[in-house]
């Protein structure tokens, strides 16, 4: 009976994803509208979508600083809640700090302050290990630890995560968050990352049977395969509130490997591919990032648990991306 009424809860959703024509906005939009409903998601970002997207549910554009913006959208269709998936990441961010911070920043508090108003009831908003700095233990690096971080992107992030846990503590807003290690896709390709080696690789190793590597062959780093952390952003957003013990935001991991070990992976695929090594600035933040990260809390918590590791995930971005050749040919 509980289950049943929980359940018709969870459908009585109206979602606003704002950021849904990144990498991991068109996945998340693709999984929200199967699970409830593609006319209760509505897909929104700065520029257009592919056909896919835009033509499966409702889709708007939407200024991510625009509070004004994002306040129409969610009067239109009764938004209940927000994914806020729009971002500048680490490298970009490193180009145009200022800009980078504004988006950042200026998005978070627009939908924060739509919570606290109550036009909406609970906000997903993506951190990453880029909270963590050289400071931090770089070895299962803990939930609570020291976090200096070196980058624009980084700052923003733990700025942010305390303003998720002030609107919590102060306004009562329900706001949920992950620190997402660096993501791996092939629908969709990231763009302005540190980690988008991880998923540049496949494509090349397919298209050209080479790649040039801008980080080192042991620059080890968290990550993790799209599925999985579409599972984890589910399941955290569905948890029930006394659940979410962590209001500035859960560390979160699944594997953790280097160019080399992914270039080995590889070749298991393609036995001819080369790999070469150009490291340039963002090893340098690559170093500042830790090598595996201590997800326990979220183990714990809400139940995360991660199901691909690296070689799973190769097979099946391999396999698909062979299926899908107008992707990469
Ligand atoms: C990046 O590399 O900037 C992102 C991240 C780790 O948040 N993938």
């Amino acid at each position: 009976m509980y289950a049943y009424i929980f359940e018709l809860l969870i459908m009585s959703e109206t979602i606003l994803i704002i950021g849904a024509c990144g990498q991991i906005g068109v996945a998340l939009t693709e999984r929200l509208r199967a699970i409830y409903g593609n006319q209760q998601v509505i897909a929104s970002d700065i520029r257009e979508g592919s056909a896919a997207l835009m033509e499966s549910g409702p889709f708007e554009i939407v200024d991510a600083t625009n509070k004004e913006n994002i306040q129409e959208v969610v009067e239109k269709y009764g938004v209940t809640d927000v994914y806020l998936m729009a971002a500048m990441l680490s490298a970009t961010a490193e180009k145009y700090p200022l800009k980078g911070w504004d988006l950042n920043m200026t998005s978070l508090l627009a939908v924060l302050e739509l919570a606290k108003e109550k036009l909406i009831k609970k906000v997903y908003w993506p951190s990453s290990m880029a909270v963590f700095g050289s400071t931090s233990p770089k070895m299962n690096t803990p939930q609570q630890t020291v976090m200096e971080p070196s980058t624009v992107y980084g700052i923003s992030k733990v700025a942010g995560e305390h303003w998720c846990n002030y609107y919590h503590d102060k306004y009562g807003v329900d706001v949920r968050s992950i620190r997402y290690p660096g993501i791996i896709s092939w629908k969709t390709l990231p763009g302005g990352g540190t980690t988008d080696y991880a998923v540049d690789i496949y494509f090349e190793a397919l298209k050209k049977g080479s790649f040039e590597c801008f980080l080192k062959e042991d620059a080890r780093l968290p990550m993790m395969y799209m599925e999985d952390a579409i599972d984890a952003t589910v399941k955290i957003m569905q948890a029930a509130p006394e659940e979410i013990k962590v209001r500035t935001s859960y560390n979160l991991a699944a594997i953790s490997f280097t160019p080399k070990e992914i270039s080995e992976e590889i070749k298991k695929y393609v036995p001819e591919f080369e790999m070469s090594y150009a490291p340039d600035f963002r090893q340098d933040i690559a170093d500042s990032w830790p090598d595996i990260i201590d997800d326990t809390q979220a183990r714990k918590d809400w139940g995360w648990r991660h199901e691909y590791d690296l070689s799973a995930m190769t097979k099946d971005i391999i396999e698909n991306l062979k299926a899908n050749k107008d992707l990469w040919s």
